[in-house]
């Protein structure tokens, strides 16, 4: 398979994951509609990306002929964010949204993801370099949020919720530890793999990283609604409006 094959095979593979978690993700209550939201457009963005790049439009070609694919980080800044408000939804719950902390996390990915768009645009070494240290440093940030603070409100929650985070941010964080790997030996890092064997690399690896992990996803957020509803423990504010019989959420809003 040649280079844009991958990346036609990319965008297909992202419109039809995004189409099945849209369709088969859950809108019980505002958080299970929350998750099904992000894990469907996560891959529908990576879909336009991926198309982008196989019409040769999300590329450009660097004074010293490099083909830069920018359309790559135009992607994560948007999903990966998404995919760890995701996260937070999981472990912040009822009052305990700690909006700080999940803008700081957020923030902190940008960081990550623009320092990251500016190392590979870079040619010469000491840019490129910093840029790819600052990187590293603000996903350290992440990982530390993702492991410190939220975890610990994971953990102060019911059983149901502390296995799903527990689980969820562990097959994240070794997902998201191939990145660096990945783009660090492609043409945007060393040039140890031509672009012919990191591109594949790379839409495997995007896959498994959006659409495997947002079904795996998507069932965790069933079991945690599932056990919210059995424990009666989400008001009636917290359910969904459609999920249930119109005018019956009008008194508790109106109060
Ligand atoms: C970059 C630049 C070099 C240093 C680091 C990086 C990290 C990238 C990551 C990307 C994750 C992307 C995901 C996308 C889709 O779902 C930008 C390669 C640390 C962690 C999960």
């Amino acid at each position: 398979m040649t280079e844009t094959t991958w990346l036609w095979a990319g965008a297909v593979g992202m419109l039809a994951g995004s189409v099945l978690l849209f369709a088969a993700g859950g809108r019980r209550t505002q958080d299970e509609e929350g998750h099904t939201l992000v894990h469907g457009f996560v891959p529908l963005f990576a879909a336009i990306s991926y198309f982008a790049m196989a019409v040769h439009q999300g590329e450009m070609t660097l004074p010293s002929g490099r083909v830069f694919l920018y359309a790559r980080y135009l992607d994560w800044s948007v999903t990966t964010p998404l995919l760890l408000l995701g996260l937070t939804m999981t472990a912040l719950h009822g009052a305990r949204r700690r909006v700080g902390l999940v803008a700081g996390l957020i923030a902190s990915d940008v960081v990550m993801i623009v320092t990251g768009l500016f190392f590979g645009a870079s040619e010469a070494p000491f840019n490129k370099w910093v840029w790819y240290a600052a990187s590293c440093v603000a996903f350290l940030a992440v990982l530390w949020v993702l492991f410190v603070p939220l975890r610990e409100e994971a953990l102060g929650r019911d059983q149901v919720r502390r296995d799903v985070y527990s689980r969820n941010v562990t097959i994240l964080t070794v997902l998201w530890l191939f990145y660096p790997v990945l783009v660090l030996l492609g043409p945007d890092g060393l040039g140890m793999w031509p672009a012919a064997l990191a591109t594949p690399a790379i839409a495997i690896l995007d896959l498994v990283a959006k659409v495997a992990y947002g079904i795996i996803a998507m069932f965790g957020s069933r079991q945690v609604t599932t056990a919210d509803l059995i424990r009666d423990e989400v008001s009636s504010v917290e359910i969904a409006t459609h999920a249930i019989p119109s005018g019956a959420l009008r008194p508790a809003y109106r109060k």
